[in-house]
């Protein structure tokens, strides 16, 4: 063996040299692999007895991309196209032999490689579009060329992983190996390749593959069309099309220097800023200062849940897609009859969709039970709540399940706004209790709001973190408070939503501009689809709120056809006369003067509040680093990625700004309004507010 550098080591195999490379986690192309991996390659070429290099990887992967901590500064020598020409123009065959991912730059040197080999469980994506980025080493022109246009358009537009045997199929991966003989087969290979004195293939000369879509003049168009609602405010997709468009119209030089301007663009704007910040973000939520790694964690196997509702449907399925089976109770047959219904279609819509196959749909009920009795859940190993939210009845629900449940089993709620203390202490087990706050839909949403109260154990935290992980969930540890972050947060852009309409904007007004900024949806089209009645009482209505009057005309939303909006038949909102009517009718009588709002105020005033809330909720230490509160908002509402999340927004406006502007319109926010001294801290002493994370 030949170490190389400190990350990269050659190995002989007879006449064939292994260039192994060894950098966890995942052996990203840092400086120093990128280093070791020319001089290794150097060397075998100069090594008279090596007759075929094999690029490999140690540990759980191949070469997961680019080291994404470097782009803040130039690349040091050698860059990305320094080490692909090395291995490109290479006199020898270079086989990359691939297990784990190869994503981004790490199979952007693979498609430079002149043969792959890869294990049947190995995935391969170009995921650069997350990040704001085009694949920036070859990827955009190099993949269309082995598996058509439409196919690479997929895979970077979608940034997903595919299966090496899909890749085998598209003509991307060359053999697939055995699970557990990656190093072997790939000497073997290689070997062959030798024998046979095949070509050294250059994926860059190959060109049938582009000719489909130098035929199809509407291509690029579709493609465009297709994706324009879903990736509204990004730039990347765009960048991605452009360099599929010179892919197919300029020679492979000519397109990479195309391909090399929009990535260089694209690594200095503010969108990849704020997008590799998420990426970084949502690693850091699983690392909590006071439960280290290795903190002991419970078994969890089976799961029950009380109420067979919207939330609790959700919720099992999310538990049987990750195969744990799952006991759903309910107070009634009809009541769960519904539930397990509507989980029903869900799955088949997936069928339709072509998300899932029969076999694996019936896999997953198959490991859904309903039943009536609260004492089957007596060997589960946590129960999550999610009946009506209302703290006696939940607390009625409690008291039984810590009665039959067996003991240490975990009992988590699924509130999304009562205080869990209050809910654990009718338990003999607080240490056990806590919060899993799901979002609507459970099973499409990713965020999880894992909550602790004063007395949930380090453990419990711990196996509920885990949890998360394993059902592929994003997971952020809050605190008890109203509304935890996400909901708390949400409240305080409610009301001043609601102030704006009765200060004389309506609905679409304050919705639109939210659109604009990013949103999905703005927080009156929100209600109409969440529905206008929940926790509505039409004996106790006095039309004492706009909401009110809504429900009390039988507005009560997208089901009922109208709400703040008038629906169609498909269910598109248009404003409405009507609400128009209603909410000046209302604002009338309260005899307050209107006026005509600026866009920029309504933003202003729907997202400063919300920072502000964000502020105190890190000075009440319900989360540790101000970096969790983006990944809520980003995961479970939809802010979107490119803004980076609600605080880190504020320090592209600047804290000073926010708190000047949170000053001017205080008089405007309500009488229980105030400006988090840390804000005000931190905006005096110039510092920035994302950054922030909490000694424990
Ligand atoms: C690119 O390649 C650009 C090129 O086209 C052009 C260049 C000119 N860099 O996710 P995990 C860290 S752009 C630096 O928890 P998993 C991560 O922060 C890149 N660090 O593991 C974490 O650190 P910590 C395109 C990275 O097993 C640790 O590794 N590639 C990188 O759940 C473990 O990560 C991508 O976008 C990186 N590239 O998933 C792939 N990747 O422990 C990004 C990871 O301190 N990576 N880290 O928190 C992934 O998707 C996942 O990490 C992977 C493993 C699927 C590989």
């Amino acid at each position: 063996m030949t170490t190389i550098n400190a990350v990269t080591d050659l190995v002989f195999d007879d006449d064939v040299a292994l260039l192994v490379i060894d950098s966890p986690p995942v052996n990203a192309l840092s400086h120093a692999v990128r280093e070791g991996i020319v001089a290794g390659v150097r060397r075998a070429l100069d090594d008279p007895r090596v007759k075929a290099i094999v690029l490999i990887c140690k540990g759980k992967t191949f070469m997961a991309g680019a080291d994404i901590t470097e782009f803040g500064a130039p690349l040091k020598a050698p860059d990305f196209l320094e080490l692909e020409a090395v291995i490109e123009n290479a006199s020898k065959p270079i086989v990359a032999a691939i297990h784990g991912t190869a994503l981004g730059g790490g199979l952007e040197v693979a498609l430079c490689c002149h043969y792959r080999v890869a294990v049947p469980s190995a995935k391969c994506g170009l995921p650069e579009v997350h990040l704001g980025l085009i694949p920036g080493a070859g990827g955009t022109q190099r993949l269309p060329r082995l598996v058509g246009v439409e196919q690479a358009a997929e895979m970077m537009l979608s940034g997903e992983h595919v299966p090496a045997t899909t890749l085998r199929e598209l003509g991307a991966i060359d053999e697939l190996v055995p699970e557990d003989q990656l190093r072997d087969a790939a000497v073997e290979f290689a070997g062959r390749i030798v024998q046979a004195g095949a070509a050294l293939k250059k994926v860059r000369d190959l060109d049938e593959k582009l000719h489909a879509a130098r035929a199809d003049s509407s291509l690029f168009a579709a493609l465009r069309q297709r994706i324009e609602k879903k990736t509204r405010g990004f730039r990347a997709p765009e960048y991605i099309i452009r360099c599929l468009e010179a892919a197919v119209t300029l020679p492979f030089d000519e397109a990479m220097k195309v391909e090399q301007k929009l990535f260089a663009e694209l690594l200095h704007s503010p969108e990849s800023l704020a997008q590799r910040y998420v990426f970084f973000a949502e690693r850091q939520v699983w690392k909590i200062p006071d439960i280290p790694e290795g903190t002991p964690t419970l078994p969890v196997e089976k799961i029950g849940i009380v109420g067979a509702g919207t939330m609790g449907g959700g919720i099992a399925m999310c538990f049987a897609n990750a195969g744990l089976p799952v006991t759903i109770v309910e107070a009634n047959q009809e009541a769960l009859d519904r539930g397990l219904t509507v989980v029903r279609k869900n799955y088949e819509s997936a069928i339709k969709r072509g998300r899932l196959s029969p076999e694996e749909v019936a896999q997953r009920m198959a490991l859904i039970e309903g039943t009536l009795e609260l004492g089957s859940l007596a060997d589960a190993d946590l129960v999550i709540e999610a009946v009506f939210e209302d703290m006696s009845i939940k607390q009625d629900v409690f008291r039984k399940l810590d009665a039959i449940v067996k003991p240490g089993a975990l009992l988590a709620t699924n509130t999304s706004a009562l205080n869990i203390d209050e809910i654990a202490n009718v338990t003999r087990r607080p240490e056990a209790v806590l919060g899993l706050h799901f979002f609507s839909p459970a099973n499409v949403m990713r965020l999880l709001e894992v909550v602790r109260t004063r007395r949930t154990s380090k453990s419990a935290i711990a196996t509920a973190m885990r949890l998360a992980k394993r059902i592929g969930k994003i997971a952020v540890l809050v605190g008890v408070c109203p509304g935890f972050v996400g909901n708390r947060m949400l409240f305080a852009r409610q009301e001043q939503a609601n102030a704006m309409l009765l200060e004389g904007a309506m609905p679409w007004d304050i919705d639109r501009v939210l659109y604009e900024f990013g949103m999905p949806m703005g927080p009156f089209a929100m209600a109409d689809l969440a529905g206008l009645d929940l926790g509505w009482n039409k004996e106790t209505s006095k039309s004492a709120t706009i909401r009110e009057v809504l429900c009390e005309m039988d507005r009560r939303g997208q089901k009922t056809g109208a709400g703040y909006y008038d629906y169609d038949e498909h269910r598109n909102a248009r404003p409405s006369p009507d609400t128009e009517k209603i909410i000046r009718d209302f604002v009338r009588k309260t005899g307050r003067p209107t006026r005509t709002l600026s866009a920029q105020e309504i933003l202003e005033r729907c997202l400063y509040p919300m920072i502000n809330e964000g502020a105190k909720i890190l000075e009440e230490r319900i989360v540790v680093r101000a970096s969790d509160i983006d990944v809520v908002w980003i995961n479970g509402y939809g802010w979107p990625a490119y803004r980076g999340g609600p605080m880190y927004y504020a320090d592209t406006i600047g804290l000073h700004t926010v708190v000047q502007k949170l000053e001017e319109h205080a008089p405007k926010l309500g009488r229980g309004f105030s400006i988090s001294p840390l804000l005000r801290q931190l905006a005096a002493e110039g510092k920035r507010i994302h950054e922030l994370r909490l000694e424990q």
